[in-house]
């Protein structure tokens, strides 16, 4: 057997290991049993089999809980049944987009009804949209080099991918240093704004130094790819109100374009590194299963590259 298919085969057994996968994404894990977060309200206990809606559980009381921080918030909605809030569910509601990456959500007594299933909580919690709530993750990647600037390869010949994280401000997790999409905004717009607010500090940057950046990199910015679109298992989410993101990849092959960036937390973010996607990863929410997702289609598209010179020569 050659070392090339050695390789192949301990990359695939690598991702398919990593890979508890996308299916796990659309489950409740971080969403489920203990306190809400920012709360003292306790969820009430949902077992594995009682998840799913078709199972019945005759005794789900769950408490009803709406921070009252979010009332009056330009991104939040009002109460269902305010006279002058009328939502278009499961449509673009004016520039509000109600609906959801996974089809028709049920609305059971005016109010949306999570679709992946049982959370514990009724209410919005700390969500401002009733229904689906969408962010936009950007997964800044590079390949991890050595010190000669060639791709670093581990004893078994594989290249490690590692991606731009942030620490989240109110969890302390690291996490893909993505955010809400603004009414109206493209999501690969959100992205790169998240991106720039939450890991370049640009909040913090002059108009100058600003628009330098953005001339820089808004051609690398402008190339993502769509690696995930769906529910996000997000501690917030609610029985009526739940997160969905979309998650773009921006891949810097030879590291020449943002393998250089200097990095700033800002915004919501205390802290920013690249990291190396590797098995042990701990992630926010669901976030593990979407780089996970990324290495696996970098991997496969570096071994179809496998017999390129100019890689040969960098390495
Ligand atoms: C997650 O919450 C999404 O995947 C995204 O990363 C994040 C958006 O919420 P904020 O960071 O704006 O709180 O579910």
């Amino acid at each position: 057997m050659s070392m090339t298919t050695i390789s192949l085969i301990i990359i695939f057994s690598t991702v398919l290991m990593m890979r508890a996968g996308l299916a796990t994404m659309a489950t409740h894990f971080k969403c489920r049993g203990g306190l809400y977060p920012r709360s003292k309200v306790e969820r009430f206990p949902v077992p594995d089999d009682k998840v799913i809606w078709g199972t019945p559980y005759k005794e789900y009381a769950p408490r009803n809980y709406t921070s009252p921080h979010i009332t009056g918030k330009p991104w939040a909605d009002p109460e269902i049944g305010e006279p002058d809030f009328q939502p278009q569910w499961n449509k673009l509601d004016y520039d509000v987009n109600r609906e959801s990456y996974l089809g028709e959500y049920a609305i059971i007594n005016r109010v949306p009804r999570n679709p992946i299933g049982r959370t514990g909580i009724i209410g919005r919690g700390v969500l401002g949209r009733w229904g689906p709530n969408h962010a936009a993750d950007p997964v800044v990647t590079r390949w991890k080099t050595c010190e000669t600037g060639g791709i670093e390869l581990t004893k078994d010949n594989i290249p490690t991918l590692q991606f731009v994280a942030i620490k989240r401000g109110d969890t302390g997790e690291w996490a893909l240093p993505g955010g809400m999409v603004d009414p109206g905004e493209r999501v690969a717009a959100a992205a790169f704004r998240e991106f720039q607010e939450e890991a370049i500090n640009s909040l913090q940057m002059t108009d100058d130094q600003r628009e330098t950046w953005q001339l820089e990199f808004e051609k690398f910015f402008s190339g993502g790819e769509i690696m995930y679109c769906g529910y996000v298992d997000d501690p917030r989410n609610t029985d009526n109100a739940w997160m969905e993101t979309l998650a773009i990849n921006f891949h810097d092959e030879d590291g020449s374009v943002v393998g250089g960036l200097k990095l700033h937390a800002g915004d919501d973010a205390v802290g920013v590194r690249w990291v190396d996607i590797t098995p042990d990863l701990k992630l926010y929410a669901s976030h593990k299963d979407i780089v996970y997702e990324v290495l696996r289609k970098r991997l496969s598209m570096y071994t179809e590259d496998d017999d390129d010179e100019d890689r040969k020569k960098r390495g």
